[in-house]
């Protein structure tokens, strides 16, 4: 797969009254060069639109779009691929209903579980949650740091460090061996989205340096 620094994860409840499309595309012109729609809520209907409207705009930029669950609406607007939880369909299954082509993203909060997805054939992993956050119902207790380290020490598929990540711990994040990163509050929740991302990405691009 293309590889990734900057992943947002769609969040209406972080900008009330304004509309997801234009939320998503400042974060794409800000530097975001992954994009997941992750709607737990609504109707299977309402998320197809969502997904319509995003494939089209992560087209639009070349940015790779990603479906949370819903393997049924992924293949229907043909996203890049998918990406699941824990107790999401196993991947061999997902496997066997996207097909070889299509990237699969497997959430993890523990060693096991990475060394599980990675020996399954996941394309990458999610790391996390590295710091509290009160994006995700039912998340699991914060892995910290010191999880990035392990993975970074033992995992070769990409992986990118997930959960309660902002501006202000950021260097922690990286510092402990990340260099992808993924969040949903502090960027579609951001008063200037592009903004925070343009930070974001500046933050990335010295730290590809200074490695
Ligand atoms: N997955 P925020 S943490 C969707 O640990 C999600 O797998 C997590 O949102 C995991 O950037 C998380 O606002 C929430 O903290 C990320």
């Amino acid at each position: 797969m293309k590889d990734f620094q900057l992943y947002a994860i769609t969040g209406e409840t972080f900008h009330p009254g304004r509309d997801l499309i234009e939320v998503m595309e400042e974060a794409i012109r800000g530097g975001v060069d992954i994009v997941q729609l992750r709607d737990k809520t609504s109707s299977k209907r309402d998320v197809l639109q969502k997904a319509k409207a995003l494939r089209e705009l992560t087209k639009k930029y070349g940015v790779p779009f990603i479906v949370n669950d819903h393997i049924d609406v992924a293949l229907a607007v043909d996203a890049d691929g998918i990406h699941l939880g824990q107790d999401d369909l196993p991947l061999a299954e997902a496997r066997k209903i996207v097909g070889p082509d299509k990237i699969i993203g497997i959430s993890t909060h523990q060693i096991e579980e990475a060394r599980a997805a990675q020996a399954e054939g996941a394309d990458y992993i999610g790391v996390g949650p590295i710091f509290e956050t009160k994006s995700k119902v039912d998340v699991v207790d914060p892995v910290t740091t010191a999880y990035i380290q392990q993975v970074a020490a033992e995992i070769t598929i990409p992986f990118v460090a997930i959960g309660g990540i902002k501006l202000h711990n950021v260097e922690q994040v990286l510092a402990a061996g990340a260099s992808r990163i993924c969040m949903i509050s502090e960027i579609v929740g951001a008063a200037d989205v592009k903004a925070v991302c343009e930070q974001f990405t500046a933050i990335l691009e010295r730290h590809k340096e200074e490695v």
